[in-house]
């Protein structure tokens, strides 16, 4: 069954694609099935990073379910150069589920909506501006609320 997905996507370092941007925009292509982007933005670090962000948001298609898209977007995220195990650090690439067409999903590593994404300015951001109109099934806010919450 095709479900949609938001992702998020940060990258605050260099990689073999090149600057964040570049990372961000070569994630995109790697992750495929991209129905529509937000623009890509630079944000203040939130936490110990000291680089600033360049995030950005996408609306997918697949059929993965929700751990199979997980133990891609990981895959992804290693072959980026990504290591592992260093949480909240200056990273190549960060692709995180902040939604999914089916709801909630709560398994071992893994839960929908994004635990954190109402609270981070940089990731609402640009979730509202692909997907204003979607209700977070927890709250059942839209994202644009949210925005508006938040700010
Ligand atoms: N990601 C983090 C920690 N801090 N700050 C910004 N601006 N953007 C991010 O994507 C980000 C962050 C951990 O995932
Ligand atoms: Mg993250
Ligand atoms: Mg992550």
């Amino acid at each position: 069954m095709t479900s949609s997905y938001v992702i998020a996507l940060g990258s605050n370092r260099r990689g073999r694609h090149g600057r964040p941007a570049d990372e961000v925009r070569a994630a995109l292509a790697a992750i495929g099935g991209v129905v529509m982007t937000s623009p890509l933005v630079s944000t203040a670090p939130l936490g110990p990073a000291r680089r600033r962000f360049v995030n950005a948001a996408a609306l997918i298609e697949s059929d993965d379910s929700p751990p199979e898209l997980l133990a891609r977007l990981k895959a992804i995220e290693s072959a980026f150069g990504r290591r592992r195990g260093q949480r909240w650090t200056d990273r190549v690439i960060d692709l995180d589920i902040i939604l999914w067409s089916g709801g909630a999903w709560a398994s071992d590593g893994l839960t929908v909506p994004h635990p954190d994404f109402r609270r981070r300015d940089f990731v609402l951001g640009p979730v509202a501006a692909i997907v204003p109109d979607w209700r977070d099934p927890m709250t059942g806010l839209t994202m644009r609320q949210l925005g508006a919450r938040l700010r």
